[in-house]
């Protein structure tokens, strides 16, 4: 059944080597030899016949199949980056949602055809198989996922590029519902074996921590100070293929697991000390055992800082070998590599190359700070100030000793220069440091970030004016020309050809190929096609088949049925109070009233779909999901209602999950206050997929109302610059509670206990928070937001003009498609340019032609 690789000499091989054949069971792409491979797998990798085997045996060994059949592209891929002067771009980031990697890489390789049919005829269904894969939930929420986008953007422009992060045996908790409220359950997406990644312990990192410093003389009489760690820990890298979309390119995301390093074991172990070396080795492997819950909060702990260091260690000794395997020195990394900060996460990373190249290569100080700024760029990605990330210089110092006295000279030359251009401007030094001196002493990561960088940007154009007006103000008067926007985006390959299949196939029919995957430019080509009915039935129909799934997907899950002929309205996205998901609760609640004091009232059937994790130490957040639940609970079950209202809190929100809500969603909640929303990119996957957006005047939302005409986009609230007037005039909750009947009516409710009669105080905080503090002007916007809903039922009733605009959201996206962003990072921030990969002995009109790999024979 299997075509063992044989092992033969070959004439072609230098005299040192011999080679394999490697048969076609690994490449070929026939419908006979995929099910040949894929029994293969079965047989000869798990060890099960189709007997004994599981569905997720099925799963593993179609997954294995596929990646068989990456493997090419990506060690050419990869042998070509090695080249000098293909410029690699090294994103780093503490999180990368990938999602489903089987699906992703089926439609990249154009396989899923053909790899359907071959599992129909093993009778199996290739969705179900799909299904059994873990999501890979390594990131929180929008970061996360824009590292996952951004990644998939890159290999299909064909950039040299890699993600380089943490490989998290526990990501994102799994969220069950639980009687209202959020339960958090460990997430084990290991638990399965993963056929994504490829362990390469042989290019193992070792990465120092604690200690102290000493100061020494080199043999050249140089002074140098050495780092002498308490301990050591092992980053053991795992590679996952990330292939661009038709093309041979395929990168590679390296995410590193810590590991025990031996010789510290082994001394605790060699002393009979077995208690200590078993502990030990658990302490080491503590740093990539679980990832921090938070989005939007840093959580100041111990191990968060070393998780963050290790990672960007490891990332940046990577790299340094890299280098030096073909350059004799140092001199040009910066050409070679360009780094990108994911927020402040890996910002230690600045003063760990200074510590690499002075420390460690012996370069002077002023030359590795010049590659040092040319190298590194940063994203910023909030303007909570809550949000920006400090440590205490108490915990560098006992972590991170060299590091910190890196960050103090670091400091001290910048402020040297800063006393030079404004002397005598105490303030502005005292904000500028990097050292925050009130208070307990910290560091300031933004402020590091931004002086170690030549490029800092923000996520959307409201978010960018804001950050130079307002949170990193004193460093755009001093460096305006560091400052670019990058409005985000997110992948079309994802977010409408897998999610979405049905809505691809009339796009590709109707344009006449699928070129429109690589250039969503080319679809405004369809909108004269409004105007077609039959055009117009088919889009109707689309969102209609993705409702009943999602409906179907609603009633296994929740038990709750919906009707897939009300309007879907959606907020999905991490719940914070910011992003205001209680207003949402607060309409309900309204309609319910109108309801209830009108039971025959016309109103459009709607369904309300929430979905979303809170940090669990949030205590707001997680009451805002208990309230969601307890409305719906009361709402979906009022006679009164007849089931015109319904209320759904989808549990564990994910990736994949949001696969299955973008496509099925009529309106989208975008409902941020004004400047609090960086961007948003859910709002993107919602309208890209023909959503309309009721939302405010925040982070990509301005953008998106712009490309699609502002008649199309649902708009209410106030303006970030009124958002600051009216705090700054001394905003008071309670004049509109006091002015406001139906307002007044809905928060009397919550307090009162109507949702939740067991525990009449249950609620109370959320509504103290709102009448005394009301940090995000619910009530100010509250008015607005009911007349905003209001128009949209007026529009859901013309079903014709709705699937009109229905229609133009979707066409008119082309600027959120995330080869748009990273176009302009290659040009503008990285200088980095497309590297097409050639496969000379690969002819895709042959592709069962065998490949020759080169054994090396050890000497
Ligand atoms: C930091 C330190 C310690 C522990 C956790 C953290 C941490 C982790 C995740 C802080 C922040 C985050 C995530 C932030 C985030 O997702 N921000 C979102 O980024 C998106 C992509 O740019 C934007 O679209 C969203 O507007 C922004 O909220």
């Amino acid at each position: 059944m299997t075509n063992a690789a044989s092992l033969e000499p070959s004439s072609a091989m230098s005299s040192s080597g011999a080679s394999i054949r490697v048969e076609d069971d690994r490449t070929g792409l026939s419908i006979e030899t995929l099910r040949r491979a894929f029994a293969d797998h079965l047989f000869f990798l798990l060890g099960k016949t189709d007997r004994s085997a599981t569905a997720a045996d099925y799963y593993t060994s179609l997954s294995y199949t596929v990646r068989d059949r990456l493997l090419r592209r990506w060690m050419k891929t990869q042998e070509a980056y090695r080249n000098p002067g293909n410029k690699v771009v090294c994103y780093l980031s503490a999180e990368f949602l990938m999602g489903r990697h089987l699906g992703n890489s089926l439609i990249n390789l154009g396989l899923h055809k053909p790899v359907q049919e071959a599992m129909e005829a093993s009778g199996l269904e290739l969705d179900d198989l799909i299904e059994i894969e873990r999501d890979p939930g390594l990131g929180n929420g929008g970061l996360g996922r824009l590292a996952a986008c951004f990644l998939d953007s890159l290999a299909t422009l064909q950039i040299p590029a890699m993600g380089y992060g943490i490989r998290y045996e526990f990501g994102i908790f799994h969220q069950m519902i639980q009687n209202g409220w959020q339960v958090e359950i460990p997430d084990q997406w290991l638990k399965l074996q993963n056929p994504w990644e490829i362990m390469r312990r042989e290019e193992s990192i070792e990465i120092k921590l604690g200690g102290h410093t000493e100061s020494q003389h080199d043999e050249k009489g140089q002074h140098r100070v050495v780092w002498i760690p308490s301990r050591t820990v092992v980053a053991v890298p795992y590679d996952t293929p990330v292939p661009g979309y038709r093309n041979n390119t395929v990168n590679t995301l390296r995410l590193w697991k810590a590991e025990a390093s031996n010789e510290f074991n082994f001394d605790a172990f060699n002393a009979g000390n077995y208690d200590r070396a078993v502990s030990d080795k658990l302490t080491s492997e503590n740093i990539s055992k679980v990832l921090y819950p938070n989005d939007n909060t840093p959580q100041g702990r111990e191990l968060r800082l070393e998780q963050q260091y290790f990672f960007v260690s490891a990332s940046l000794q990577d790299m340094i070998r890299r280098h030096l395997a073909v350059h004799p020195n140092l001199d040009n990394f910066h050409e070679q590599f360009a780094i990108q900060l994911n927020d402040t996460h890996p910002t230690v990373g600045v003063a760990e190359l200074m510590r690499l190249l002075v420390d460690e290569h012996g370069m002077y100080w002023d030359q590795a700070w010049t590659i040092c700024q040319k190298t590194f760029a940063y994203t910023n990605h909030t303007l909570l100030p809550e949000a920006l990330e400090r440590w205490p210089v108490e915990l560098f110092e006992r972590v991170l000793p060299r590091i910190l006295e890196i960050v103090y000279e670091i400091n001290h030359q910048f402020l040297e220069q800063v006393a030079k251009w404004y002397p005598g401007d105490e303030g502005l030094m005292r904000r500028l440091s990097i050292i925050q001196e009130d208070g307990e002493k910290s560091i300031r990561m933004a402020n590091l970030a931004c002086i170690g960088s030549h490029a800092i940007n923000g996520v959307a154009a409201l978010h960018t004016e804001l950050l130079k007006q307002s949170t990193l103000r004193d460093f755009y008067q001093l460096w305006p020309e560091k400052f670019f926007n990058k409005t985000n985006g997110v992948t079309p390959r994802r977010w409408i050809l897998l999610s979405n299949p049905e809505l691809s196939e009339l796009y590709s029919e109707k344009l006449g190929n699928d070129d429109w995957l690589h250039d969503l430019s080319l679809l405004p080509q369809l909108e004269p096609q409004v105007n077609d009915g039959a055009f117009c039935d088919r889009w109707r129909a689309i969102k209609q088949t993705k409702k009943q799934a999602l409906a179907e997907y609603i009633l296994n899950h929740t038990g709750i049925e919906v009707d897939s002929n009300s309007l879907f309205d959606v907020q999905v996205k991490r719940i914070h109070e910011y992003k205001r998901q209680l207003l949402a609760v607060m309409e309900i609640i309204t309609l319910y009233n109108r309801l209830k004091a009108n039971p025959n009232a016309e109103i459009v059937p709607r369904t309300f779909i929430f979905g979303g994790k809170a940090a669990p130490g949030y205590f707001m957040a997680k009451l805002i999901i208990k309230l969601t639940n307890a409305v719906g609970a009361l709402v979906n079950c009022d006679p009164d209602v007849r089931g015109r209202i319904k209320v759904v809190y989808l549990p564990n929100f994910s990736v994949s999950l949001g696969q299955r809500v973008y496509p099925a969603a009529d309106l989208s909640e975008q409902i941020s206050t004004a400047g609090k929303e960086a961007s948003g990119t859910g709002n993107m996957k919602f309208s890209m997929n023909g959503a309309l957006t009721v939302g405010t005047l925040d982070g990509a939302n301005i953008e998106i109302r712009e490309e699609v005409g502002e008649e199309n986009f649902f708009l209410f609230g106030l303006t970030a610059q009124e958002v600051a007037d009216t705090k700054a005039a001394g905003y008071r909750p309670r004049d509109y509670y006091d002015t406001n009947t139906a307002l007044r009516q809905v928060i009397d409710q919550i307090d009162s206990g109507l949702f939740c009669p067991g525990e009449p105080e249950l609620f109370k905080p959320l509504v103290e928070s709102l009448l005394n503090e009301d940090t995000y002007l619910l009530l100010a916007d509250y008015q607005a937001y009911v007349d905003a809903q209001d128009r949209v039922s007026e529009a859901y009733k013309d079903q014709t003009s709705w699937t009109k605009m229905s229609i133009l959201n979707a066409l008119r996206t082309a600027k959120f498609s995330s080869d748009r962003t990273i176009a302009e990072y290659c040009s503008e921030i990285w200088d980095a340019k497309a590297v097409p990969i050639e496969l000379q002995d690969y002819n895709p009109d042959r592709p069962n032609a065998p490949l020759r790999v080169p054994i090396r024979r050890a000497n």
